[in-house]
């Protein structure tokens, strides 16, 4: 059983399948708090400057793990970030990896002006389903769903299913 009275979630997969927008909804609908690891590392100064050319932080791990630990231990976190590794597994307690269509990708890509090499390196780690094979190495497979956000049907869907799960945990960790 955990030893937190409200689980921990990560919503991972890469930049563009929707972790804000799933994030943000599931926040308002359940009150978990939403995480989102972009703001932590630029809020928090956990990283050794900005990459010009892939327009992004470079993350100090270590330092990001330090500025969050406190906070994720108590539980009731949705942890929103395109890497989930380094998480350690006693902080977690569902891992949801969002998936797209390379067509729906590259559309929302293209909408936020990605410049072209971290575009295409996005478009290749979907492809290379990336995200999904490093959630699969660093959690319990149990623990691990693969979930589709091509649509806001499917979103709708994932929302409802992660809400039931959450439901289940409550029930199960409090009994
Ligand atoms: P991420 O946080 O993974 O980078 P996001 O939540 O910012 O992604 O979504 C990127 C864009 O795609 C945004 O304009 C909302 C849209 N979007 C995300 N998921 C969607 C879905 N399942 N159906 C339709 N549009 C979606």
């Amino acid at each position: 059983m955990a030893s937190r009275s409200k689980p921990n979630i990560i919503v991972t997969g890469t930049p563009g399948v929707g972790k804000t927008t799933h994030c943000e909804i599931l926040a308002e609908n359940t009150g978990l708090k939403h995480f989102s690891i972009n703001e932590v590392v630029k809020d928090r100064g956990c990283h050794d400057g900005y990459d010009e050319e892939f327009k992004s932080w470079m993350v100090d791990e270590d330092k990001l793990l330090d500025a969050i630990e406190d906070e994720v231990k108590q539980g009731g976190y949705i942890i929103d970030w395109h890497a989930c590794d380094l998480f350690p597994k006693s902080w977690v307690d569902l891992v949801v990896v969002l998936r797209v269509d390379s067509a729906q990708l590259y559309d929302r890509l293209k909408a936020r002006n990605y410049p072209e090499a971290k575009l295409q390196e996005n478009l290749d780690s979907e492809i290379m389903e990336v995200l999904l094979q490093e959630a699969r190495d660093s959690y319990d497979e149990e623990i691990v769903v693969e979930l589709t956000s091509n649509s806001t049907e499917e979103m709708d869907n994932n929302v409802a299913r992660i809400e039931s799960w959450l439901a289940q945990w409550k029930k199960n960790n409090t009994e």
